[in-house]
This record gives structure tokens, C-alpha cells and sequence, in this order.
């Protein structure tokens, strides 16, 4: 998709348009979507559109004046991204301009892999709950189902299923756009569900482990692998015994580096976030829901954990731990 920002300097005709004037279609002049007509010597102001634009200057055969000028430039947004890892931005928006934007980005990475995408800034306006300004990402290509529409501030991570994953950014027609809003987008190849990392359980017990998927011993680079496990009944809690823990340790136990997390909701309720190789105690959660997350960065990659689940009746809780 091509962005275009048309920069009226000026413009000299006559009367009440009827004579020499300038029309602005978004699009070709076939379309409906004019802007316009404008004449005198008032210049219009300056816009930016989204896709082709037609500026189309008529003049009659009496009273000819200064004429108009008009600067533009196109910039590019959107298209298909196909690197290991990246970032992309939404175009700059400068703070005279009116906007309306449109892009849509597609992340395609090898059928081996999913996409992980996190937004380092995300800033756009609440307007009509994400009618006007919002991303959407969908999960797999333009058809594909819907992760959401979100708009404000917000700080959000996500991983398509498979090897595909669309971005859309839209920013509608503002009259005086704050220059801070926008977008930045980083977004990588790496494991999902089907390779063992990350899933949702449902079960009353299993087990989870950090992925090998090379099978050389040690777990994976620039892994964040997500589980929930849920026992879907408000009678019980879940109790979490680690089996094995060797995990990449960082300077005072900052867990910087590589960590596991256990949560007792998505973004709440943090249980505790363990790294080096001291086997982290058995924990039992209060409710009925478990976010654990196995995070490694790009070195030293280490043996990795093991781990056990269980649920247990909140009536038997007493005979277990006291
Ligand atoms: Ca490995
Ligand atoms: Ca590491």
C-alpha cells in the first residue's frame, strides 16, 4: 500500500468554482470519493491519503490566473515480510497533515515455524471502541480468524498457530493528528504449540518441559513458550513440582537471561520467576488457573526443566500441606 501526502502551495481561480477549479479524488475520477472542487485563492490544506490519488484541474475558455502548485510524496507501508526476525513501523505522520492510513503487513515464516509479534510502542486514539483507529492481526493470512482489534495504549504479545500471521493498521481521517501516535512492530520466527512449546491443558495432571527440538540436550535460543493449564472447576486448586531445573543463571538471581514464570492469571498474580539450577519448591495455586511461560534468549541455552502438574480438591488441601 502506498501512502501519499499532497502539499498544496497554492492555488488562483476564479468566483464560486464554476469556472477554472481543482478536484482531489482518492483514487481515479471514476470513483465517488472526491474532494472538492476548490478555487479563489485560499489553498487547501494539506492531506495524506492512503492508495492512489487524482488531482484533476479544469479551466474554461475566459480569465486565466496564477495557476496552482501542489508537492506530494508517496511512502511505502505494508507488504510481505519474510525475514527470521524484524520490525516495521506505521508511517510518519506530520502534525499539519490530516490522515487517513491503511496497511497490512504479512509476516510468512517457513512451515516449520510460527510468528511471534510483540509492539515495543503502541499508541493510537480510542475512538467508537477500535471502530477507527486499530490493529487487528489475524491469525494466518486476510481470512484467517481474528486475535483481536485493539486501540489506546496497549502492550501485547502474540503468536500465530502457523507460519503466517497479518497485521492490519488502520488510522482514520484526523483533523490534527498528535505525532506520537503510531505503531512499532517486532516480530520473529520461532516455535509453537505443535513443536511443544506452549498449549492449553485440561487435564486433572501432565507434565511440561522446556523444548529440545534438535534433541542435543539443551533447550532452544529465543524460546517464549506460554501454557495454561485450567482444571475448569472452582472446587480445586493445581499444585506444580519441578522435576529437573538448569536454566541459564543471571547476576543476583534477576532472571534477566532465561526463566520460567508461573502466574496465577495472564498478567497478574505473578508466583514466582526461577532461573540457575536450584530446583524451585512445590507451589499450589490459590485458584483454579496456572500461566506458566518458559522464556531463553539468543545464548547459552542450558539442560531446561521438567515439571508435573496435579489438581487437588480444595476440601483435601489441609491433609496435603498441614
Ligand atoms: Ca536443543
Ligand atoms: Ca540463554
Amino acid at each position: 500500500m502506498h501512502i501519499s501526502t499532497v502539499i498544496f502551495i497554492f492555488i488562483s481561480a476564479k468566483d464560486d468554482c464554476s469556472y477554472d477549479y481543482l478536484e482531489i479524488y482518492h483514487g481515479n475520477t471514476s470513483d465517488l470519493k472526491r474532494q472538492g472542487p476548490y478555487c479563489g485563492t485560499e489553498p487547501p490544506a494539506p492531506r495524506t491519503m492512503a492508495g492512489p490519488v487524482t488531482i484533476r484541474f479544469v479551466s474554461d475558455d475566459s480569465f486565466t490566473a496564477h495557476g496552482f502548485r501542489a508537492l506530494f510524496s508517496i511512502t511505502d507501508c505494508g507488504g510481505t515480510l519474510t525475514q527470521s526476525k524484524g520490525i516495521f513501523f506505521s508511517p510518519a505522520i506530520h502534525p499539519d497533515h490530516p490522515s487517513e492510513i491503511s496497511c497490512t503487513w504479512q509476516i510468512v515464516g517457513p512451515t516449520n515455524k510460527v510468528i511471534a509479534l510483540s509492539f515495543p510502542r503502541f499508541s493510537l486514539n480510542v475512538r467508537y471502541r477500535c471502530w477507527q483507529d486499530y490493529v487487528e492481526i489475524l491469525d494466518g493470512a486476510e481470512d484467517g480468524p481474528s486475535l483481536g482489534r485493539i486501540c489506546g495504549s496497549q502492550s501485547i504479545t502474540v503468536k500465530s498457530t502457523r507460519n503466517i500471521l497479518t497485521v492490519k493498521l488502520r488510522m482514520g481521517f484526523q483533523t490534527k493528528p498528535p505525532i506520537d501516535k503510531g505503531i512499532t512492530a517486532v516480530y520473529r520466527m520461532t516455535y509453537g504449540v505443535d513443536h511443544g512449546c506452549g498449549g492449553t491443558f485440561n487435564v486433572s495432571s501432565g507434565e511440561i518441559q522446556s523444548l529440545d527440538i534438535d534433541s542435543d540436550g539443551y533447550y532452544e535460543p529465543n524460546l517464549d513458550c506460554g501454557w495454561l493449564i485450567n482444571t475448569n472447576d472452582a472446587d480445586e486448586v493445581l499444585a506444580v513440582a519441578f522435576e529437573t531445573f538448569d536454566l541459564e543463571p543471571s547476576p543476583n538471581n534477576t532472571c534477566n537471561y532465561d526463566y520460567v514464570e508461573l502466574k496465577e492469571d495472564f498478567n497478574s498474580g505473578l508466583v514466582g520467576r526461577y532461573c540457575g539450577s536450584t530446583l524451585p519448591t512445590a507451589i499450589t495455586t490459590t485458584g483454579n488457573k496456572l500461566y506458566i511461560n518458559f522464556h531463553s534468549d539468543g545464548k547459552n541455552n542450558r539442560a531446561g526443566f521438567k515439571l508435573r502438574f496435579y489438581t487437588i480438591p480444595c476440601k483435601y488441601l489441609h491433609k496435603f500441606f498441614r
